[in-house]
């Protein structure tokens, strides 16, 4: 199994093999609660480790103050998800969630 399915796995709380909108953000706001370690609500650059190199640790910083918050990514989630839910169902399927990673890389 990769990554990608364990994630999706575990994220599917109810078990009907989609995610919906709630299943997604609560996947997003359980691995920045694992990731901010000094429990300040924002992930500094000296948390996400090699993420912080990552063009998109400044994309997703929307005001510019060099780290994340909650609202920061969440919006970032809400956006995945619109783009990567291609049908506009309202649910990712695991191959929607593979193609949208393939997609960024
Ligand atoms: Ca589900
Ligand atoms: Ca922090
Ligand atoms: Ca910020
Ligand atoms: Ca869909």
């Amino acid at each position: 199994m990769t990554e990608l399915e364990i994630i999706f796995i575990k994220g599917d709380q109810n078990g009907d093999l989609v995610l919906n909108k709630a299943e997604v953000l609560l996947i997003a706001i359980t691995s920045f609660n694992e990731t901010d370690s000094d429990r300040d609500n924002m992930l500094e650059k000296k948390e996400v480790g090699k993420l912080a190199s990552d063009p998109e640790f400044s994309d997703n910083d929307a005001d510019k103050n060099g780290a994340l918050s909650i609202e920061e990514v969440i919006a970032e989630k809400l956006a995945d998800f619109k783009t990567a839910d291609t049908n506009s169902d309202g649910m990712l399927t695991i191959i929607e969630v593979k193609k949208f990673y393939e997609g960024k890389q």
